[in-house]
């Protein structure tokens, strides 16, 4: 291999966003290695089911948020100039029922990457996945690089401290750690607990006589929605820069959960009233009501911009889950 060819390594590669950035970064001509929990090899057809294309183009080790060890010998073996720590307990509602995990993995797991990676490759480039969920509570709208942090949920405890740790490290070691900020982002492989999927794939279901209801929670809740292809990109350009910071990446529109269903169920000939219904089990113990993010220092300083706008967003998401139907 050439000397030239960059080596990255990517935590939590089996999710949405790690799929979408391997795709990238192999396209850049890197050699791609990524972490996987040991179980993704036994159940490959299900754990692997994002990167079954990728898989002959990337290198998989197993290891494991929870384990420092793991994380040590992986980063021993690989030697990497660019890591991506994208895995994360990512779903916030789980994160009220089981805080203690999600402290586990997102905080101690970050905390082990960091560490590994400054006692074998200090010079290496780390990249923090950091959330709009670090806002929470929101003193300012739209929310800066400078906007107060009030998170509202163990997971966003969570991102808070790893920001922290991030930022800790670049400053108390010069190491190069950027945190991206980011706003929801959203694609045909998001997860289907999450609620956009979740309606995507309901109106699917509902379209093909296969299921007659949706239940949400709180329809009212306003997020700033963009697609993950767009945010891995960002992800990338923080590395490239001659000096590491952090900055938010979002779409600078935000849209109510219930605007969502008004649009996917519309775009099948369907009014959303007459399907979904509230069912107050999905409410969160504390909500976030409201996020909408500034981007303009992504797109001043790293030319970065979204190309996805929401209405697309959602067609592209209700129609690849009417095409996975009729397969
Ligand atoms: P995702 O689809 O839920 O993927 C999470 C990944 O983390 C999966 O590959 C998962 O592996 C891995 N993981 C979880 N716990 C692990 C553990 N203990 N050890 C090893 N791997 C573990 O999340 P995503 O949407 O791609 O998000 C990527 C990152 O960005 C996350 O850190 C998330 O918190 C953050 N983020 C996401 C958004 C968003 O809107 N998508 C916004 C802001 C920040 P398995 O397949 O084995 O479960
Ligand atoms: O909820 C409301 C819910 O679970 C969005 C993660 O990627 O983005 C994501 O976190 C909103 C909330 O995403 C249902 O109450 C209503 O207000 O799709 P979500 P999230 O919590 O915003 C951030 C930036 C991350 O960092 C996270 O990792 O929708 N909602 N009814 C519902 N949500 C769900 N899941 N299910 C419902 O039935």
């Amino acid at each position: 291999m050439s000397e030239s060819v960059k080596r990255a390594l990517i935590t939590g590669i089996t999710g949405q966003d790690g799929s979408y950035l391997a795709e990238h970064l192999l396209a850049l001509g890197y050699k791609v290695h990524g972490i996987v929990r040991r179980v993704a090899f036994e159940r490959e057809g299900t754990r692997l089911s994002r990167i079954a294309h990728l898989t002959d183009l990337v290198t998989l080790h197993s290891g494991s948020l929870e384990s420092y060890a793991s994380l040590y010998k992986i980063v021993q073996d690989v030697q990497p100039d660019e890591v991506y720590h994208l895995g994360a307990q990512s779903f916030v509602s789980y994160s009220f029922d089981d805080p203690f995990s999600t402290f586990q993995s997102n905080i101690n797991g970050t905390h082990f990457l960091l560490e590994a990676v400054r006692l074998i490759v200090p010079q290496c480039r780390f990249y923090f996945a950091g959330s709009s969920e670090m806002f929470g509570q929101v003193t300012e709208s739209p929310q800066t690089e400078s906007t107060k942090f009030h998170p509202r949920s163990p997971y966003g405890i969570s991102k808070v401290t790893g920001f922290d740790l991030s930022r800790n490290y670049r400053e108390a070691y010069g190491m190069f750690v950027c945190s991206g900020i980011l706003f929801n982002h959203e694609s045909p492989r998001r997860g289907l607990e999450f609620v956009t999927r979740k309606i995507t794939w309901h109106v699917a279901q509902i379209k093909q006589g296969k299921k007659t209801q949706l239940a949400l929670g709180n329809l009212d809740a306003l997020r700033d929605w963009g697609f993950a292809g767009d945010f891995v990109i960002a992800m990338h350009c923080m590395l490239q820069q001659s000096q590491p910071d952090d900055y938010v990446i979002a779409t600078g529109e935000t849209h109510t959960v219930r605007e969502f269903c008004e649009l996917a169920f519309s775009h099948v000939g369907l009014n959303y009233e007459d399907y979904v219904v509230v069912d107050p089990k999905f409410y969160r113990p504390a909500e976030v009501h409201l996020l909408l993010g500034d981007t303009t220092k992504a797109r001043q300083t790293l030319g970065w911009k979204p190309q996805v706008a929401f209405r697309e967003l959602v067609h592209m998401m209700v129609d690849h889950d009417l095409a996975a139907l009729s397969d």
